[in-house]
């Protein structure tokens, strides 16, 4: 990339996943991008075409100008910094409030989506369907009630994980609660939460980055490969 130039960026996603945080964040940028789906219920993320972009064989995955990034966090964090007039995170010269700021996105990535993908993804840990139901889920369940807590309490303060200014933070507990509720999760316990959701949707951005899933979703579903949440 040649500082200075908008560079080209592709973002690799697949409907309902982890990908919708940075498409969001990339919609609220405004810069041009586009979108490859990923077919992940035909395992084309475990393609040897796709691990040269993301051996770890997941989404979402960034080229930037042919280059790939891989990880929410450091993707984030790098739509941060290329595009500081975004505000995707507060702006701060302090570099222990900017280490929090990764913390916050840290907590997203390795505490929170591990609980989400045992409520949403259970057959990921078990491979009896029914026990995965019984087991997995509730346990997932059981364990996501006090992050929600927490999050819900902080809320309180302001709308937005920073209170009164959005940021990228509010894309990613955007996707979790979709993803959890999406599935059964009881969200009557945890109003800020839900308030924060009806917000989201309301914002243009967050419209643009869920019109762009539902042109793929449409794309997976007239080829056969469309999993719905259950
Ligand atoms: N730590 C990674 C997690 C990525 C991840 O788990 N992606 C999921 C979708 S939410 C995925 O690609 N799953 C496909 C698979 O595991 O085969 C990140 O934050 O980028």
């Amino acid at each position: 990339m040649i500082w200075g130039e908008m560079p080209e960026l592709k973002l690799f996603v697949a409907p309902n996943t982890c990908a919708r945080v940075p498409t969001i964040a990339l919609e609220e940028i405004g810069v041009p991008f586009d979108t490859e789906l990923v077919r992940t219920a035909a395992g084309q993320q475990k393609t040897p075409e796709y691990l040269k972009v993301n051996p770890k064989g997941k989404v979402p995955a960034l080229l930037i100008d042919g280059e790939p990034l891989t990880e929410n966090v450091a993707i984030l964090s790098w739509l941060n910094a290329t595009f500081p007039d975004a505000n995707l995170l507060p702006k701060t010269d302090d570099p222990l409030e900017a280490l929090r700021q990764t913390a916050d996105l840290a907590f997203f990535s390795a505490t929170v989506h591990p609980l989400v993908t045992r409520i949403a993804m259970p057959l990921k840990f078990i491979e009896d369907k029914a026990l995965s139901f019984e087991i997995v889920r509730p346990e997932g369940v059981k364990a996501m009630q006090p992050v929600m807590r927490m999050i819900d309490d902080r809320l309180a303060d302001g709308p937005w994980w920073y209170g009164d200014t959005w940021s990228v933070l509010d894309g990613y507990l955007y996707w979790v609660w979709s993803r959890i509720t999406g599935v059964g999760f009881d969200g009557d316990a945890f109003p800020n939460i839900q308030r924060h959701h009806a917000m989201m949707n309301e914002r243009p951005a967050v419209q643009r980055a869920m019109a762009r899933e539902a042109v793929n979703v449409d794309i997976l579903k007239a080829e056969g490969h469309y999993v719905p949440p259950r």
